[in-house]
């Protein structure tokens, strides 16, 4: 009989998750992991499960109908079976819920987040509007608007399917998603009511019952500063919009499900947040939240590569023995499994600095880490997504680059982490104005010291001395560069970033896998920890500006 391949397959995903199960073991008390294991069971499952129907089926696709018959326009978007699905389930789990409960304080963000690295590949980035929810939560928490928060709170943070509502961030203009100073939509009070006109350009999933979005009043000044932040309720209970139109769904690379639309907002009736101005500062826990969303789904992304790399390897006999079994291909999966394992421990101790930060357990240091490491997890963790899904494809070789194969759909998706929610260089420029409200490294540094110091462990003695030499040479580097012109500082900052993220995902790595030697007697965690200092930490450059400019500035 002809040769014929086997397809890669998944188990239970979080019962086949090494990474994850040995992290929660550490972190949470075990009661509460009793309490909470069956939901990351059952989860576990429906992701195993749907990754067979995506490969299995044509994935569909959202769908904007205009009109209706008699002429009217309805603009009525048709979801995808798996986005039908999502929203009661995501209700049930308690997606966005979750992680703003009290039953179990400080660690109620790690629960959710769990849950959402779990949900996030069966989900056709369903997560994308529990991620905004959660932000808009967050933020009207942070507005103290009681009308609001007693009006949307109660749906957004719902259990109920009936209930549960999810809600949409209106920010990204023609003019720029990066640069929103250039915001064009004017807010008029109207008969004493706001009513908001103009264009966004990124509405991403418009379907949502609630949104935020930054509009400037009329009369206002121009730039940032002069923007508003209002609260939205696009359409009627009907279903109808409220003086909105749906222009268009965008025709994306990929997270091709979630419906992303250009809209014209005719007036439509708005409702003010706080003041009348500082609105980006009153939306940036949307985007803090959102942001930490896309560092989870980032990972996850890692992780559902990495586990069909996995499994195929296992499968596929080549050259006379399974895939597995070669030197090579044993070097290049421990590379990705290195570079996955450091980036989960720097995003859930963000996720985990988070649930502090929101119980009002975090002193300012930590309140300072949080805002420093945010961005820092974003940025790393987008490009590296990209990287280990373009290597899974490389991996599973010429099935992998057959969409009928649910493989290169990974690597299309995977696109979108280092560009939503603002884009690596957008991340790194956050983390320099982070830095500078912080007043600098130290409350990185110190806590770096206090994680370094719980690794004991022999084996791990020169990772752990590669961190303090990266710290000592960022310091330095750091040091001559503030100093110097702002925008030698600025050139540096993607790498300063990258350099930063993967130093303090080392330390972290290090200290799970003395406890993992110690606790588990599992030796994995400390061979994950010795690869990725091998893979090396900076690349900070000594000339950045100078050679940049130079190359930047060639016209051919
Ligand atoms: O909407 C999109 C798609 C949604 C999909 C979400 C899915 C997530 C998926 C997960 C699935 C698992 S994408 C569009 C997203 N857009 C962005 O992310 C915007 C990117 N641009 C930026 O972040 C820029 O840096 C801006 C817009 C913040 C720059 O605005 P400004 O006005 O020029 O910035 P300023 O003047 O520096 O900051 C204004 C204020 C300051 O505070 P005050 O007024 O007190 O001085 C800043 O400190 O805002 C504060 N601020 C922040 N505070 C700015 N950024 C932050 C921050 N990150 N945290 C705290």
């Amino acid at each position: 009989m002809a040769f014929v391949q086997a397809a890669p397959v998944l188990n239970n995903q979080y019962l086949d998750d090494r990474v994850l199960r040995s992290y929660v073991r550490r972190i949470l008390p075990r009661t509460m992991l009793g309490a909470i294991e069956p939901g990351l069971i059952d989860l576990g499952d429906y992701a195993a499960t749907a990754w067979t129907l995506a490969r299995s089926r044509e994935r569909g696709e959202p769908r904007l109908v205009q009109w209706d018959a008699w002429g009217g326009r309805i603009d009525r978007i048709e979801l995808t079976p798996a986005w039908i699905a999502a929203q009661p389930l995501a209700a049930r789990h308690g997606l966005v819920a979750a992680g703003h409960e009290p039953a179990f304080a400080a660690h109620a963000r790690v629960h959710q987040f769990a849950l959402a690295y779990l949900f996030h590949c069966a989900s056709e980035f369903y997560t994308c509007p529990l991620a905004m929810s959660d932000g808009v939560a967050t933020a009207l928490k942070a507005s103290g608007n009681q009308r609001l928060i007693e009006r949307a709170l109660p749906h957004l943070l719902s259990r109920d399917p009936e209930q549960f509502w999810i809600a949409g961030q209106w920010m990204t203009e023609n003019s720029g998603g990066s640069d929103v100073a250039g915001t064009e939509t004017v807010a008029r009070e109207e008969k004493g009511r706001w009513r908001l006109y103009g264009r966004k350009w990124f509405v991403s999933a418009v379907n949502a019952q609630a949104a935020l979005a930054l509009a400037r009043p009329a009369g206002a000044a121009a730039g940032s500063d002069a923007l508003a932040l209002f609260y939205l309720e696009p359409r009627k209970p009907d279903g109808r919009w409220r003086n909105i139109v749906v222009d268009r769904l965008k025709d994306k690379l990929g997270t091709r499900e979630l419906p992303t639309a250009e809209i014209h907002l005719n007036g439509a009736p708005a409702e003010l947040v706080g003041e009348a101005k500082h609105g980006v500062r009153q939306i940036a826990p949307v985007l803090n939240i959102t942001r930490t969303w896309n560092a989870v789904g980032a990972l996850a992304t890692m992780r559902r590569c990495i586990a069909l790399v996995r499994d195929y390897a296992n499968r596929r006999i080549a050259f006379g023995r399974p895939l597995a079994e070669h030197p090579l291909f044993q070097d290049t999966l421990a590379g990705m499994q290195a570079e996955f394992e450091a980036a989960f421990h720097l995003v859930f101790f963000v996720v985990e600095l988070l649930g502090r930060v929101q119980c009002g357990q975090a002193d300012d240091a930590q309140q300072n880490l949080l805002r420093l490491l945010t961005p820092l997890a974003k940025l790393w963790t987008g490009k590296l997504a990209v990287t280990i899904a373009s290597e899974t494809c490389e991996s599973i070789g010429g099935m992998g680059y057959l969409e009928d194969s649910g493989v290169p759909q990974l690597l299309r998706d995977a696109q979108v982490w280092p560009i939503w929610e603002g884009a690596s260089n957008v991340q790194a420029l956050d983390f320099l104005r982070a830095l500078h409200g912080a007043g600098g490294l130290q409350s990185l540094l110190s806590a770096q010291r206090t994680i370094l110091s719980q690794v004991q462990a022999p084996e791990l003695e020169p990772c752990v001395r590669s961190v303090r030499a990266s710290a000592t040479i960022i310091a330095d580097w750091l040091q001559k560069a503030s100093t110097g012109e702002r925008d030698r500082l600025e050139a540096g900052g993607r790498e300063l970033a990258f350099g930063l993220a993967r130093m303090f995902a080392l330390a972290l790595l290090a200290r799970h896998a003395e406890w993992a030697l110690r606790a588990e007697n599992d030796p994995r965690p400390a061979a994950a920890t010795r690869r990725f200092a091998d893979h090396g930490v900076l690349r900070l450059k000594s000339n950045g500006l100078h050679d940049a400019q130079m190359l930047a500035g060639d016209n051919y």
